[in-house]
């Protein structure tokens, strides 16, 4: 089986970042990208990072559908493979996000990882409003499996990734027999002594 993980790139030193992903790569599905790291090395970092791997630009796209698009165009453009946005602005960005690239992903936020982060997210709602705006797949908590359960439920077979593996206390196997499909790690990999070593123990670790 091929990878299930996905690093969480929140390393904020590009040239740190990148020899960081390189060590990595071997062991990845693909790299996730935020804000911290794309607002110190630009744009150009997706493609850089995309020669090692698939990568995913999480921007948390939470606006009107003319903004969301603008947003996708500049992302995509850059040769992200995938682009996480909130679904809790409706089907309505979402669908403008899918529109300017079909062939891509798009993952919808259903519920986050943070202590409370699951207070002001309806999941069933969120997983209608993924499905309605074409979502290729959505992001679910690690950190409360049975979300995830609840998520895997509600969304059928669209791709499930999850965040808050190690440092914010989620296992990795508990995630995916929750029905996870991708975990996300990051500050466990990317502020390890050896991230390679880190990446390759979580690949280990769910039997990839
Ligand atoms: P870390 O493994 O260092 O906790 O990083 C988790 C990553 O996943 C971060 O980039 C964070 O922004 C993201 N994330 C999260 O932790 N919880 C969510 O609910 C949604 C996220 O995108």
């Amino acid at each position: 089986m091929g990878s299930r993980l996905l690093l969480a790139l929140d390393e904020t030193d590009p040239q740190r970042a990148f020899s960081v992903a390189e060590a990595a790569a071997p062991h990845l599905a693909g790299i996730k990208i935020n804000w911290p790291l794309l607002m110190q090395g630009g744009l150009e970092t997706v493609a850089k990072l995309a020669k090692l791997a698939p990568v995913i630009c999480d921007l948390k796209v939470a606006d009107i559908p003319n903004t969301a698009r603008l947003i996708a165009e500049a992302a995509y453009g850059a040769g992200a493979a995938g682009i996480i946005a909130h679904a809790f602005p409706g089907a309505g960005p979402l669908r403008a996000i899918r529109d300017v690239a079909p062939d891509r992903d798009l993952y919808a936020v259903i519920t986050m990882s943070h202590p409370g982060g699951g207070e002001f997210f309806d999941i069933t709602a969120l997983a209608a409003v993924a499905r309605d705006g074409g979502a290729t797949g959505v992001v679910a908590p690690a950190t409360r499996p049975e979300d995830i359960t609840a998520v895997r439920e509600a969304v059928g077979d669209l791709k499930i990734i999850a965040p808050g593996i190690g440092a914010q206390g989620g296992d990795p196997r508990a995630a995916i027999t929750a029905g996870a499909d991708l975990i996300i790690v990051g500050r466990a990999i990317y502020q390890a002594e050896d991230p390679g070593a880190a990446a390759r123990e979580f690949a280990a670790a769910l039997g990839d």
